[in-house]
């Protein structure tokens, strides 16, 4: 016998819920019931306490929660992280017994003089998986559809003074097959729970339609409410009633770049509602994504609500100041992946201005491992489920002129039960677009949405010369669609490389409407070893059975929200004022805004000799409508050619915010360009052309200018300094795309042992003033091989050192790097070099990273991503120095340049560490001089390293100078 289905297992939405509505800023009365509750947690149904509804039951045994909360980041239980595949057993629309079963009771005073009349509703913004309601032990509904609104009728239930409320949570629910999303999996109560009354005649659902005309400049304007309600705009002197189009013959429209709102007021009778409202006209013109009758371009990220202390509970200071930070990178998009945010979320959205694809709380994705066989999204069984959350998310956010795009949901297969979401959605609203990346032929949406395809694959989807559809009527209705990539650039661990690459078709191709790099946050939760140091966990550091590891930490800033390497470099390619050299020198200057011309922005040049600040000023510009360029003529002028050292003359120039914004302080950075006024290339420290000294053998020891080798050729000292011995390298400790795909480029790296080097002394002796080592070097388990000849020669103090890399055998595998590595003493903390920085770059992800003079430490260089990898390295570096407290130390100088890293850590631990408090100091510094790194790429989930940043085995020669001091 089958056993019957339990309430919780029902595919329907559930019982007891209104009609969802829109909701405001209103007079009515109202209680926010956030606080503390009481909480009791059971590991299953039949463990659950009986009757902890009823008023009078006695929780004096259970503990406090708060609400909202996440309530295995309160000590209940533990979060789990999956992505594709559920973590129970796939038998919808059941779920297992063992079933974490949350019960919360609030006890509370009605507010005196609460209103007789009228109704009084208990809303719940969010509740995680399956919610069950009573109040004085009245039942008055059951809900399922985690990050989406519910409201229930509670007048009856409710009694002057004290009332009992009683709310029953699942973990584990019907819901849980529609929300498979990429995330840790957290239930409880999370977002605010409040009681609000409904006077008699109250204002009732609205919806504020407000159209732009770009052509003649009016607004439209139409509420759609009940008969009655009217909408009140002071400052346009509207005044209109529900139903009654209303033409404002001049207004300033809504973009994400001047996001001008209108206060307005919903007014009834007996209730008034304070609202914003913004103008704006969404269109598809020409395969083109029109805002306003302009083509947008999104410069977006997928937004998860996360917060790696109170789990899915985002405090709303905490919304605010990543809707800053990414404005201050230069960010004007934000998918709303896979569910509806907080609503403060989108008001916040609508104030500083961003676009958003509001998108449904929906993803079947583990059903794709079955290949979708049983997928809810084509069975009738789930039609109700797939309509109510599409409506409950429209009826809540349809008032929001940031959200231009209603998405079904996220890797939820095709079906029909999406058709019948979109439907629906364009019949209720046909002021915005469908946007489902499910379905690649486009049947029921408005944009041709893909996520992680290649540059070769979307620059032909930019010329309209993508491969057809079978069905040459959705081909052709496909063709005129503007494209998105939902998720591109996936940001795990150190990378996305590419970002330029994809830029690049952006700007080229008119069709192409921009994308969501895969996503703002990393997921990380704090956690303490034993003995107490603090690290992020993520997948599997809860115990779980079933999880994905890593995966969940993949945004561009860490969890704590300090922006990574990846964010810096998404600013810069996105910048919205593009610089660029002429071939005569001058600088055009074009405004890539779509809406905003640059009277915003200042602008200002300076010149750094070496990277010394020697001059700078503002530049003069006239004000450039979007899409206008000039010509600047810098003023400055090439220098005269002085003696040695061969100084650099590098100008930089900025566009600057002229005054504060909402999001940023007057003179935030918005876009730079540097160049050069010289050509000298500072190929040599040491102005000789031959060597100074010669090489003399004595006593079995090796002795060249500085140098002093062993008889096998082993650097011993430089000076009076001991330090390691170089070593050829071409390894990295695996980034996270190094480890996608499978095989994985890190596997493959394992297999050939080219983690394990071995380096054979072929032969060492003097050459005339070169002292010359070969060596054999060879990866543990292949049969490739390198030559590889050391030549040392002195110049003075300097040492420079040539190393010439010829491989032998096959070699089937990319490399990770060429360069040396050498050990220095600990204690040379102090870190100063020229070249590229502040940050990391790599050759795929270099754009941020200006040339200047710099100075750091061996700490401050690490970049902390949470699941350690490399990091850290400094492209295109021209001297460097590396020094302890006393000045001793190190100097490096490049012939012209290298990439350096430096490190406490050998690469091996790098690579083997899980967490970064698995990294310890091994008592030496481990420096790293690259000629050539391998570019990052995105592997991780999309395109792996483009053929022009691949490294591969080929004959290569590069020196660098050094020299104690
Ligand atoms: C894609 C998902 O849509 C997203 O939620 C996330 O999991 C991302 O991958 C990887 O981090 S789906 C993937 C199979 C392309």
């Amino acid at each position: 016998m089958t056993r019957p289905l339990a309430y919780f297992e029902d595919p329907s939405p559930g019982f007891g819920a209104l009609p969802p509505r829109a909701i405001g800023r209103t007079d009515a009365a109202q209680v926010d019931l956030s606080g503390t509750w009481r909480f009791h947690l059971a590991g299953s149904e039949d463990k659950a306490p009986e009757g902890f509804w009823d008023p009078d039951f006695d929780d004096a045994g259970w503990s406090d929660i708060p609400v909202p909360s996440s309530w295995p980041m309160h000590g209940h239980g533990a979060p789990i992280y999956t992505n594709v595949v559920y973590p129970i057993p796939v038998d919808p629309p059941r779920v297992p017994a063992e079933n974490q079963v949350g019960d919360h009771r609030l006890v509370f005073d009605l507010p005196e003089g609460w209103p007789q009349t009228g109704r009084t509703v208990l809303r719940f913004e969010g509740a995680d998986s399956s919610l069950r309601v009573w109040c004085n032990g009245v039942e008055l509904g059951i809900s399922r559809g985690s990050r989406l609104p519910v409201e229930f009728d509670a007048t009856v239930a409710l009694r002057p003074g004290r009332n009992v409320l009683a709310a029953r949570v699942h973990q584990w629910s019907s819901a849980t097959y529609l929300e498979d999303q990429d995330m840790w999996w957290l239930p409880g109560i999370f977002r605010e729970v409040t009681l609000r009354h409904r006077p008699d005649g109250a204002v009732g659902d609205f919806f504020v339609r407000a159209g732009y005309d770009h052509v003649g400049g009016s607004g439209s304007l139409l509420l759609e409410a009940a008969e009655g309600v009217r909408v009140v705009i002071p400052e346009l002197e509207v005044d209109a009633e529900s139903g009654t189009p209303v033409t404002i013959p001049f207004v300033e429209p809504w973009s994400a770049e001047l996001p001008r709102r209108y206060a307005a007021e919903i007014r009834s009778a007996t209730e008034t509602v304070a609202v914003h409202v913004g103008f704006r006209t969404v269109s598809i013109e020409d395969a083109r994504l029109l805002v306003n009758g302009s083509p947008v371009l999104l410069r977006g990220v997928n937004r998860h609500e996360f917060h790696p202390r109170t789990g899915r509970v985002v405090p709303y200071q905490t919304a605010r100041s990543e809707l800053t930070l990414m404005k201050r990178h230069n960010i004007n998009a934000v998918r709303t992946s896979h569910y509806p945010p907080h609503p403060a979320f989108l008001d916040l959205c609508d104030e500083l201005g961003m676009w958003v694809i509001d998108e449904c709380d929906l993803e079947t994705h583990g059903f794709e491992l079955q290949d979708w066989r049983d997928n809810p999204s084509d069975d009738p069984l789930w039609t109700d489920a797939y309509l109510d959350r599409m409506r409950r998310m429209v009826e809540r956010d349809k008032n929001h002129p940031s959200v231009i795009m209603w998405s079904l949901g996220n890797e939820s297969g095709t079906g029909a039960n999406l058709a019948a979401m979109a439907a629906w959605a364009k019949h209720r609203d046909d002021t915005r677009l469908i946007h489902y990346e499910g379905d690649w032929t486009c049947a029921y949406t408005d944009v041709y949405s893909r996520m992680y395809a290649g540059v070769t694959e979307v620059e032909q989807i930019g010329k309209r010369i993508e491969a057809p559809l079978d069905d040459p009527g959705l081909d052709a209705r496909r063709r005129a669609m503007p494209f998105v990539l939902c998720e591109y650039a996936h940001a795990m661990g150190n990378g996305p490389g590419g970002l330029s690459e994809y830029q690049r078709l952006f700007d080229t191709y008119p069709r192409l409407s921009g994308g969501f790099i895969w996503e703002w946050l990393d997921h990380g939760i704090p956690v303490s070893t034993p003995d107490g140091r603090a690290h992020y966990a993520y997948g599997g550091d809860f115990g779980e059975t079933v999880h994905d590891g890593n995966f969940i930490i993949d945004g561009l800033v860490f969890p704590d929200r300090t922006p990574s390497p990846g964010l810096v470099e998404f600013k810069k390619v996105v910048e919205p004022i593009r610089f660029e050299t002429q071939p005569d020198g001058s600088v055009r200057v074009t405004n890539r805004h779509d809406f905003r011309d640059t009277s915003h922005l200042a602008f200002r040049w300076e010149l750094a000799i070496d990277g010394q600040h020697t001059d700078g000023g503002p530049l003069d510009l006239p004000v450039l409508r979007p899409g206008e360029s000039a010509d600047l003529t810098l003023p400055i002028f090439p220098p005269e050619r002085a003696g040695l050292p061969p100084f650099e003359h590098w100008w930089t120039v900025r566009a600057v915010l002229a005054a504060e914004t909402a999001w940023a302080p007057a003179g935030h950075e918005i876009a730079w360009h540097q160049g050069r006024t010289d050509d000298v290339i500072a190929e040599r420290p040491f102005d000789a052309d031959e060597p100074t000294a010669p090489v003399v053998v004595e006593d079995g020891r090796v002795l060249l200018g500085p140098a002093e080798f062993a008889s096998d050729g082993t650097l011993l000292r430089v000076g009076d300094i001991e330090i390691g011995c170089p070593s050829l390298e071409l390894w990295r400790a695996p980034t996270d795309n190094d480890r996608g795909k499978n095989p994985s480029v890190a596997d493959r790296w394992e297999r050939v042992g080219l983690d394990d080097l071995s380096h054979r002394l072929i032969r060492a002796g003097a050459y005339d003033h070169s002292y010359v080592v070969h060596t054999e070097v060879k990866p543990a388990g292949g049969t490739a091989s390198m030559a590889n000849t050391y030549r040392w020669q002195a110049f003075g103090n300097w040492l420079r050192l040539e190393i010439t890399m010829l491989p032998e055998g096959e070699w089937t595998v990319p490399l990770g790097r060429v360069g040396f590595k050498l050990g220095l003493p600990a204690a040379w903390d102090n870190v100063e070099w020229f070249g590229r920085g502040p940050g990391e770059a790599y050759p795929d992800s270099i754009a941020a990273a200006r040339i200047g003079h710099y100075t750091s430490t061996v700490d401050r260089l690490q970049t902390p991503y949470v699941r350690p990898q490399e990091n850290g390295a400094r492209a295109e570096v021209r001297w460097a120095r590396i020094t302890g407290h006393n000045g001793r130390g190190l100097q490096l100088h490049g012939e012209p340049h290298f990439s350096l890293t430096v490190r406490r850590w050998p690469t091996k631990a790098l690579a083997e560490a899980k967490h970064t408090t698995d990294l310890a100091d091994s008592g030496e510094l481990h420096l790293h001089i690259d000629h050539v790194h391998r570019g990052l790429g995105s592997a991780s989930c999309g395109p792996d390293v483009l053929p022009r940043y691949e490294l591969n085995a080929v004959p290569l020669s590069f020196a660098v100078w050094l020299r104690t001091m």
